[in-house]
């Protein structure tokens, strides 16, 4: 504890075991170790192993190679160790692990390479969580296959939506030549499963267009090449318009020959520097990217055609639905930017080939702290789906506010869509058990940077951690991830486990009550979308996005009087949200228009609740700040430090957003607070 800390260790610090007992039991297991094969994965399993045992327990195991002694931990795959049972071998799948234990001896077995690196980092796991290694008898397959990782990374060193430094894999119009740190990084997001990451922003510029172009694959390559000794497959966003671009055509209609003939001899050239390269990431037709409906042609017909390009080479096309009109004027209150996902996919389901993933965003809108989850999910059972999060917090405190996202992930996940009946939450669809996708799992804009903690907040990175666990299994607790992470994360003293668990647990619900109670979002900064201003998001250029006026707020998405948004949705979850009676109060104002005078199921009314979360909101954000002022001298003198400053910002930010909401409302409504509280005029 008492070492210099910066956080760029992660939950890979494996902090020193001082409990004697068990220093003593865990030395006996790894007094030697076989780690059969020599490839480079098996190789990055080793380099872990001995790296997290050296520092675990002060020793470095000796390794045998087949010297014919019996070692204490043997490792490889099933292929090569024989010892395996035949019912551990039958219940393994890809990527899958298993590891046993009897009579002092410790068996881990992957069934392929990369699950020998995922079993390894376990097994650290159970050290850093000072679990007993006696008659383990642990079989783990991951529930998605694709657990992915989205960086919005430009070539020029910056990130869009970063607020943790600069990228760690672009600097001046150039790949980075700091592989180190990039190797760094695939450690940390191979110890919680991921598997696939796509690099460069989606918004693709100029720049970025050229990274499909022989002037840069050679450097993609380098990073590729280190992915892949981590297990993780490594994509490129494209340019739609690259055709036009880069191929010099006039047009990059996906049904024109020369079009097609061009990205297939792109893609053939990607493969020729990236063997296993996995495919392509597309944002086409939304924010003023390109993409087919500029030729009139529907979303099905252009992914296909990258598919088509793809498919020889085992890759595949995850197609972005966060298609929408952002500059549609929708005073006519039946125009709903909430609407455009399923109204442009719904109608295509069964087009698209079987390389081609959707990737749907959780919220019909766009990461606020609070919205429904997006209709499309099992909406489309002929089309493959994928589940898309935002660890980068842009709209939930950019990593200056404490806001921990795994128990917003868990409702998601276990959200009943009934798409298939009564039990078919959105984890069952991405995982691809409810209906028969090829491909499907779950992606999310990562929150890295080169700030030398990774995150900015040092806490965030509970964010990163917490969404990579869940991506693995979503049937894991939130308390489970979180003792997890705080535990290998801060070390044993049970004082400084409790409070930040607690902190973590309550914080996504504090930021929601003091920025945007019941569903309305978007009251925000335009451009950099942080600090409050109620009607200041940038696309709101016809209006607002809340129809907040003297009488009432929220938007009307009923079938009966509104947009008719509800009726995206499965009958059961339909009649919910349709209904003012049946409307959780925490999504009214998504669903509803109402007088401010509207009596919430609480028994308190909407403007009466919008003062009293935003003045108890920022009450509890102080109290956030005085849990870690608790911890002094608990937690190293550094991380404490680094997470101070940021929560003394955050309590002193909560208090202006308490300020221009409710004086806001207040100048609206003209109905004064009951408790007759100061609301400040600004
Ligand atoms: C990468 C929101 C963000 C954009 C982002 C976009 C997207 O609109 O503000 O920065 O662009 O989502 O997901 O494509």
């Amino acid at each position: 504890m008492n070492r210099g800390e910066t956080g760029y260790e992660t939950w890979l610090r494996y902090e020193e075991i001082t409990d004697s007992a068990l220093h003593t039991q865990y030395r006996a297991y790894f007094q030697t170790i076989e780690i059969k094969g020599n490839s480079p994965i098996i190789e990055s399993a080793k380099e872990e192993l001995m790296q997290g045992l050296r520092s675990l327990l002060g020793v470095t195991p000796k390794c045998l190679s087949a010297t014919g002694e019996q070692a204490s931990c043997l490792i490889g795959t099933i292929a090569d160790v024989a010892e395996v049972s035949q019912a551990i071998k039958e219940r393994l799948r890809e990527e899958g692990y298993a590891i046993y234990s009897e009579k002092g001896r410790l068996v881990l077995v992957g069934k392929t390479e990369t699950g020998v690196l995922y079993g390894t980092f376990h097994l650290l796991r159970l050290l850093q969580m000072r679990d007993h290694l006696h008659d383990l008898r642990i079989v783990e397959n991951p529930r998605n296959q694709l657990r992915m990782i989205n960086e919005w990374d430009n070539m020029d060193g910056s990130i869009e939506r970063g607020y943790a430094g600069g990228s760690i894999f672009f600097e001046h119009n150039k790949v980075t030549n700091n592989l180190q740190r990039i190797k760094d990084y695939a450690r940390i997001l191979s110890s919680i499963g991921i598997n696939a990451i796509a690099f460069n922003n989606v918004n693709v510029h100029e720049e970025e267009t050229k990274l499909i172009t022989r002037k840069f694959l050679p450097d993609v390559a380098k990073v590729a090449n280190i992915f892949r000794q981590y297990g993780i497959k490594t994509f490129l966003s494209i340019n739609y318009a690259s055709p036009i671009q880069l191929g010099k055509l006039e047009t990059a209609d996906p049904l024109d020959e020369k079009v097609r003939a061009w990205w297939k001899e792109t893609v053939a050239d990607i493969y020729r520097y990236i063997p296993d390269f996995g495919g392509f990431l597309v944002k086409a037709d939304s924010e003023h990217r390109p993409g087919p409906f500029t030729y009139g042609r529907n979303h099905a017909e252009g992914a296909n055609m990258l598919a088509e390009a793809l498919a020889p080479f085992g890759g595949i096309v995850l197609w972005r639905c966060f298609v929408y009109n952002c500059l549609q004027d929708w005073r006519d209150r039946k125009t709903d930017r909430a609407r455009a996902a399923y109204d442009h996919f719904k109608p295509l389901d069964g087009l698209f080939h079987d390389n081609v993933v959707l990737q749907i965003k959780n919220g019909p809108m766009d990461f606020q702290v609070r919205e429904p989850v997006s209709p499309l999910f099992g909406a489309m059972p002929k089309t493959n789906q994928m589940l898309e999060f935002q660890i980068t917090q842009e709209y939930t405190g950019q990593q200056k506010h404490l806001c921990y996202l795994v128990p917003q992930w868990k409702e998601i996940l276990d959200f009943d869509t009934f798409a298939n009946g009564k039990e078919s939450p959105v984890k069952s669809i991405v995982d691809g058990s409810q209906y028969d996708y090829k491909v499907s799992g779950i992606t999310a804009v990562s929150n890295v940077g080169n700030d030398e903690n990774w995150t900015g907040h040092l806490l965030a990175q509970a964010n990163l951690y917490g969404y990579g666990r869940l991506t693995w299994n979503p049937n894991l607790s939130t308390e489970e991830v979180t003792t997890e992470w705080t535990r290998a994360t801060f070390g044993d003293n049970e004082e400084v486990i409790q409070t930040i668990h607690e902190m973590l647990l309550q914080s996504w619900l504090i930021y929601e009550s003091y920025t945007a109670p019941l569903g309305v979002g978007w009251m925000v900064e335009p451009g950099h979308h942080y600090g409050p201003n109620v009607d200041g998001y940038e696309y709101s250029v016809w209006g607002t996005y809340h129809y907040a006026d003297c009488h009432g707020i929220g938007v009307d998405r009923t079938v009966a009087t509104g947009t008719g948004y509800t009726a995206q949705y499965f009958a059961e979850n339909y009649e919910l949200y349709e209904h003012l009676e049946t409307c959780p109060d925490s999504l009214l104002l998504f669903f509803h228009h109402v007088p401010y005078t509207h009596k919430l199921k609480s028994g308190v009314t909407v403007i009466q609740h919008i003062y009293d979360t935003h003045f108890s909101g920022a009450e509890q954000a102080e109290q956030l700040l005085e849990s870690w002022r608790s911890l002094e001298g608990k937690v190293d003198s550094e991380r404490f430090q680094q997470v101070l400053e940021r929560l003394e910002h955050q309590a002193e930010h909560a208090k202006e957003w308490r300020d221009v909401i409710n004086t806001y409302f207040y100048r609206k409504s003209g109905i004064p607070d009951e408790k007759k509280r100061t609301i400040y005029p600004i």
